[in-house]
């Protein structure tokens, strides 16, 4: 009888352990216009009390998301209203939210004769994203996989390289899925390369003029944990020497001005960066790709959600900018346009800073090695934040396109 209650009591500990983490009763409260001083205040309150989490961060004139579960929402309410900042429910239960995305797209089209997994109707696994690269190197004789090193759980790191351009054509390295819980990045990164390689015929001056790099989830681990067990994981899966709590914030973790700003030096926050610069293997292993790029990427896209931007650096302090901030500018806002023109969504152009500044970001670092055009775009929110249903894949993908072939066209061998 002892054994038995032994053994029940290993297995509910077990199935405990596997559960996901449940979000019933979370809410995320998204406030009014900021004014500087209720930024501060909420910055203070972002690195200081880990019980909220900011799926967008504070900035002047913009306004800030904060999630909090049931029991301390009531502490959020009180420390809004002490600095008379308004405020408004977005999402009324989270938990609830990430059931409706995980529901397979009402528009899903079952594909019998589909050579890989991944399709755009519902969000892929890491394998599921590592098959489809290999299909497509295995179809074309100028594209090829190339392992970049292991995760620190040990996952395969790949990225799909497509060098029908040849030597000397300027490079384009698409990095996404950097933070785990935003899954349209790497949904859009493999839509892209869906486009350029299957709809060729469309636009054969692309892949003929550029090599693509293209790694479709920078953090696979991360990924793979908000996939089995917490929705909302940002961060990577490493240890933390003499802490508990896991994870390093992989775009907090680059050298460029590294922890000069938005940072937390709490191995629990979810923007901490890490004991030192470039600490965690995923980003030591990107850079070391990276730097085998020659020559250096012309342009450089970091795919984010959620916050309908599309971001240019630097992002590290105010008013600090490349050389060519005026052409990348204009570059940003032209692509942002003829994104919005597709489904009519309201992107904007804007400087990384201007959201609020954060360093150690691989974009920053990626326009400090010179490549002249780097782009963090920050995908759809459409309500949703992070928790985006799958059938919003598609249309992203699509204006999106919008937006590369504008850039492409722009940059261009011989076009300028
Ligand atoms: O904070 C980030 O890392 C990005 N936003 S997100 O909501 N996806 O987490 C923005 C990064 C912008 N770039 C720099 N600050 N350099
Ligand atoms: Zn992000």
């Amino acid at each position: 009888m002892r054994v038995q209650t032994g053994v029940s009591f290993l297995f509910a500990l077990v199935l405990a352990c596997q559960a996901k983490k449940d979000y019933s009763g979370y809410q995320v409260l998204t406030t009014g216009k900021l004014s500087p001083v209720q930024v501060d205040a909420l910055r203070n309150l972002q690195t200081s009390d880990e019980r909220f989490d900011f799926w967008k961060e504070a900035h002047p004139d913009g306004a800030a998301d904060v999630m909090s579960s049931a029991d301390h929402l009531t502490a959020l309410k009180e420390f809004l209203t002490k600095h008379n900042i308004d405020y408004s429910v977005k999402i009324q239960d989270v938990g609830e939210a990430i059931q409706i995305s995980e529901k397979p797209s009402p528009t899903k089209k079952s594909n019998p004769n589909a050579r890989y997994n991944l399709n755009w109707d519902e969000y892929g696994s890491h394998d599921d994203f590592n098959e489809f690269i290999e299909e497509i190197a295995s179809q074309n004789s100028w594209a090829s996989v190339r392992s970049i090193g292991k995760s620190v759980e040990g996952r395969d790191m790949k990225v799909l390289e497509l060098t029908k351009g040849g030597s000397g054509a300027p490079n384009i390295f698409i990095e996404a899925g950097i933070h785990a819980r935003e899954w349209i990045a790497p949904a859009v990164a493999t839509y892209t390369v869906k486009e350029l390689v299957e709809n060729y015929d469309s636009h054969p001056e692309y892949l003929d003029n550029f090599n693509f790099y293209v790694l479709p989830c920078a953090n696979p681990d991360g990924y793979e944990y908000s996939r089995s067990t917490d929705r909302l994981w940002r961060k990577n899966r490493g240890l933390n020497d003499g802490a508990l709590c896991k994870g390093v914030d992989l775009n907090r973790n680059w050298e460029f001005h590294w922890a000069e700003s938005g940072v937390s030096d709490s191995p629990c926050s979810d923007v901490f960066c890490g004991y030192t610069p470039t600490s965690e293997i995923e980003s030591q292993n990107i850079k070391a790709f990276y730097s085998t790029l020659s020559p250096v990427p012309e342009l450089t896209v970091c795919f984010h959600s959620a916050a309908n931007l599309w971001l240019y650096p630097y992002g590290y302090a105010y008013d600090s900018y490349p050389d060519n901030v005026d052409e990348i500018r204009r570059l940003g806002e032209d692509a942002v346009d003829a994104l919005n023109a597709v489904n009519g969504q309201s992107f904007e152009c804007i400087n990384s800073a201007e959201l609020y500044p954060a360093a150690g970001a691989s974009d920053d670092y990626y326009a400090s090695l010179g490549s002249r055009f780097v782009y963090t775009p920050e995908l759809r929110d459409n309500g949703f934040g992070f928790v985006l249903p799958p059938e919003y894949i598609i249309p992203s993908g699509e204006e999106v396109w919008a937006a590369w072939k504008v850039m492409l066209d722009k940059i261009m061998p011989n076009k300028e």
